[in-house]
């Protein structure tokens, strides 16, 4: 039995999936699940689950007269303060998916690595859900590695960085922060590990190929800084369900 429990303004909300008894063919990617104060409400497309006779018998508090929340923008879903959280297979746990900025870097696209690194990823099973090809200004570089300032490398850093295009990428999954750093290995390739993307393709600090972000935080304030409204895509995997039970 798969349950999950989301906190909403302060009021837990716990659901099993057993409670609604989703038929075994019935497309579960098809139902939104929202909690706001003191409310819980369960939208789904009536095309996926035509079983359902109506939406009030799963929850008898489910407020019928109330239409559920309209659908946001993933900009707007990220910057809103409303507790509002989409859940692919129900029960997913939601909190566990994140989003993390990875970019080749100048060398790597010069190197011809970009096919090799998206590859990585997207074989491990993550979503890519945006994508191109950007040349950084310096200003945008400054404020990107703004924690390394007081660094002596600082000023070679950003001279690299905006020597020449870059991928930007947004990857998005469950733990993909931590695995995606997992994935590109430690800052000074002569000390990553074989099999990931430093350790395998590149020899220098200064010229190590990829980024990517080092925390779930630094994930959303990259994407937001690399990626403008419009650019970002949401869409479902059609391997979705042959990744995550
Ligand atoms: P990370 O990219 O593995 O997160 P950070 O410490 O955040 O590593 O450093 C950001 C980037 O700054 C590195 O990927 C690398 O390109 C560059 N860098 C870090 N340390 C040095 C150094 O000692 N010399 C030159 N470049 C460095
Ligand atoms: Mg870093």
């Amino acid at each position: 039995m798969e349950t999950a429990a989301i906190l909403g303004g302060g009021t837990p909300c716990v659901f099993s999936s057993s409670l609604l008894h989703l038929p075994a063919s019935s497309n579960r990617t098809a139902c939104s699940l929202w909690c706001a104060p003191n409310k819980l409400i369960l939208s789904t497309s009536t095309s996926q689950l035509s079983a359902f006779r109506s939406q009030s018998h799963l929850f008898s508090n489910y407020p019928t007269t109330t239409p559920p929340p309209p659908p946001r923008s993933k900009t707007s879903a990220r910057n809103s303060t409303q507790t509002g959280i989409f859940l692919p297979h129900l029960v997913a746990s939601m909190e566990q998916v994140e989003e993390t900025y990875i970019m080749v870097k100048p060398d790597g696209l010069q190197r011809g690595l970009v096919g090799e690194i998206i590859s990585r990823f997207e074989k491990k099973g993550f979503k890519l859900t945006g994508l191109k090809l950007f040349q950084c200004p310096t200003e945008l570089a400054e404020e990107h590695y703004k924690d390394l300032k007081s660094k002596p490398f600082f000023p070679k850093l950003i001279e690299y960085i905006t020597s020449g295009p870059v991928v930007c990428m947004a990857w998005e999954g469950v733990g993909v922060v931590a695995s995606a750093r997992k994935l590109i290995g430690s800052t000074d390739p002569l000390k990553a590990e074989p099999g990931t993307i430093r350790g395998d393709l590149a020899v220098q600090t200064g010229r190590n190929v990829v980024h990517g972000s080092d925390s779930p935080e630094n994930g959303k304030r990259e994407i937001a800084l690399w990626f403008k409204e419009g650019e970002l895509c949401e869409w479902t995997p059609a391997q979705a369900p042959w990744l995550r039970e």
